[in-house]
């Protein structure tokens, strides 16, 4: 039996969502309520403080939630995080970078519909969910930069952003003048080559590799149950066979999923989802019969931005 290190942040203080902090809670329970046979999760939970303003709420849970991923990064111990909204993220691999001894050689795959690279200064809805990949590319302004539990950075040619389909100009402009890989929802045929090609890249440069999915990535005809949907996203099922390709990948050491708002749900379908991709990515290895090789790069044009 497996035994999975599993961090659940019970807060939803980075968006405007009142419930996604119990997505960890609602996780739990599911995977409870079947027996597991092949993989346990070891719940550990973080919760806000109820003193302060949100702003120092936000800034002591995201240093908790590095304290748990700097240790596992440290021990080499691959683990898995549940949001809460996707701020989350600042906690998660600024402890990351914290636990390596070369930060430098950390890359990371973002799958999101939002790029989530806003500033205070340019953020309309002042959402911190918007902004987490400012700070881990050291763009923060001095308010964000005070939540980034970390003063190390991800190099940009490490981070790659896929599934992106809804944006302000400024975000575009910030992640544009790093020249990060940007891989559009429209130009993505295939997102188990485009999820390869994106880990094959990374792996050369990178010893350890995260992994952050927000759900709305997933189309909300499959992922209804978040709090910022936008068509013409990844089909579920893909998504899920495109991770089991890469299923606990050597190089891969924490998985992290965000922004599932109960409230939006329907028949508990991203519920079950957010279930079905831990599965995928840390169960029991399926014997998928393709061949990597036959996958092409599964996207269509050039995914630098110009
Ligand atoms: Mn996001």
């Amino acid at each position: 039996m497996a035994i999975l290190q599993t961090l659940g942040i019970v807060s939803c203080m980075g968006g405007p969502m009142r419930l996604c902090g119990y997505a960890a809670e609602m996780l739990r329970d599911e995977f409870a309520r079947q027996k597991q046979e092949r993989l346990l999760l070891q719940w550990h939970m973080v919760y806000p403080e109820n003193q302060g303003s949100k702003e120092e709420k936000l800034t002591k849970l995201n240093k908790a939630i590095s304290q748990f991923t700097e240790c596992w990064t440290k021990e080499n111990t691959p683990f898995l995080t549940i949001g809460g909204d996707h701020s989350c993220a600042l906690g998660t691999w600024g402890g990351v970078l914290n636990g390596l001894q070369q930060p430098y050689d950390f890359g990371l795959v973002w799958l999101d519909a939002h790029m989530d690279a806003h500033t205070f200064h340019t953020s309309p809805s002042g959402n911190i969910h918007g902004m987490p990949l400012a700070a881990l590319l050291g763009k923060a302004d001095e308010k964000l930069a005070r939540m980034y539990p970390s003063s190390d950075f991800i190099k940009p040619e490490n981070l790659i952003l896929i599934g992106i389909r809804s944006y302000e100009h400024e975000e575009y402009e910030l992640l544009k003048q790093k020249s990060v890989e940007i891989i559009f929802a429209d130009q993505i045929n295939r997102i188990d080559a485009a999820l390869i090609k994106a880990i094959d890249k990374l792996s050369l440069s990178c010893q350890r590799i995260g992994i952050s999915i927000d759900l709305d990535v997933i189309d909300p005809e499959d992922a209804p149950g978040v709090e910022t949907p936008a068509p013409g996203g990844i089909k579920a099922i893909e998504l899920l066979e495109a991770l089991s390709l890469i299923n606990q990948h050597p190089k891969v050491c924490g998985l992290e999923i965000s922004e599932f708002n109960p409230e939006k749900d329907i028949k508990n379908k991203t519920l079950h989802l957010m279930r079905a991709i831990v599965e995928a990515f840390y169960g029991a290895p399926s014997n998928p019969n393709k061949s990597l090789e036959s996958l092409g790069s599964g996207i269509i044009g050039n995914s630098v931005p110009n």
